[in-house]
């Protein structure tokens, strides 16, 4: 008998920071979700496809579940949570330096809904002594029936394969649903905007914090010049905010821009002209009905 093609998706759960993004990137191999210190970065579900001869994995970034404190929270568990009935398995993600928390006991009462295999992933294993391991295993086996509990570290790459062998064993038969050559199947767009809302959170640090979104308005490439003109503007809630991320004589807008486009010109291999700018719409996380306009879609 033939080996048959396997293929599925996985969801990867945990809380901010543990490392989600940093496995991906790993995986897949490219700068496609977006790392940063800071919580929630990761908005939107982010998928990268791992393809190989036998198997094709499509990973889900989901952004961390947590509780929600206004309306945009609440959209992102929804979708959080939906994806997780979608998928063939899910990795729960943990920090092994920081061990078990409120914010994970939120996460395991939605995962007991969960009917697909859940994996333990206990990040960072670089960062603790190997003796600390076995009392937190203990500790979460308790929480839930997890299928396998696996120790790695995303950042190093320790026991990474041995993750991704052990995930396809788990995928049943199937089709390779992309192509070879294609790691996420998020328009560049998004990608594009999350590299900008990146540069404004690291550039601004806490005085913006989450309250922005970024839209794409144009992606125009040009052929005669092998360049790609985009138009992009930031959105923020308060005049204040606006003043901040433009800077003194436009200094901060700039320099967001310049960053910005250094990542862009990378991701799609030409030269790109970029042309941001700063716009206030009062109050847009509760307005339910933006979100659609803003690319935030379930
Ligand atoms: P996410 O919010 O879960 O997506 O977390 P990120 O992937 O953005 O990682 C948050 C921080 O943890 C970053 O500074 C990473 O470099 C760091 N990090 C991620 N994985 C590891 C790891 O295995 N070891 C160590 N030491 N740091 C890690
Ligand atoms: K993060
Ligand atoms: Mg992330």
């Amino acid at each position: 008998m033939t080996e048959e093609f396997k293929s599925g998706f996985v969801a990867i759960v945990g809380r901010p920071n543990v490392g989600k993004s940093t496995f991906m990137n790993r995986v897949i191999g490219e700068k496609i979700a977006i790392m940063s210190d800071k919580a929630q970065t990761t908005r939107n579900k982010i998928q990268g496809v791992m393809t190989d001869k036998d198997s094709q994995i499509i990973f889900i970034d989901t952004p961390g579940i947590h509780k929600p404190k206004h309306k945009l929270g609440d959209y992102m568990v929804n979708m959080a949570e939906n994806s997780l009935n979608e998928v063939d398995a899910v990795l729960f993600m943990i920090n092994a330096e920081e061990g078990y928390g409120r914010g994970d006991q939120f996460i395991i009462d939605r995962l007991q809904r969960v009917n697909q295999p859940v994996y333990l992933i206990i990040n960072k294993i670089d960062k603790v002594h190997p003796d600390g391991l076995l009392p937190l295993i203990e500790q979460y086996k308790e929480k839930l029936d997890f299928e396998e509990i696996i120790p790695i570290s995303a950042l190093e790459g320790n026991n990474v394969d041995h993750l991704v062998s052990v995930i396809k064993q788990q995928l049943p038969e199937g089709p390779q649903f992309y192509p070879e050559d294609q790691i996420t199947d998020h328009p560049e767009r998004f990608v594009i905007s999350e590299f900008i809302r990146e540069k404004v959170l690291h550039l601004t640090r806490e005085e913006i914090p989450h309250s922005i979104a970024v839209v794409i308005e144009g992606i125009e490439p040009r052929e005669d010049s092998n360049a790609v003109y985009i138009q992009a503007a930031v959105i923020v809630e308060r005049k204040s905010q606006k003043g901040i991320i433009i800077g003194k004589q436009g200094s901060m807008l700039k320099e967001i821009g310049m960053r910005a486009r250094k990542d862009i010109e990378a991701l799609l291999g030409s030269k790109v002209y970029l042309e941001l700018w700063v716009k206030v719409q009062k109050d847009w996380r509760n307005r339910q009905i933006q979100l659609n306009d803003f690319g935030y879609h379930g």
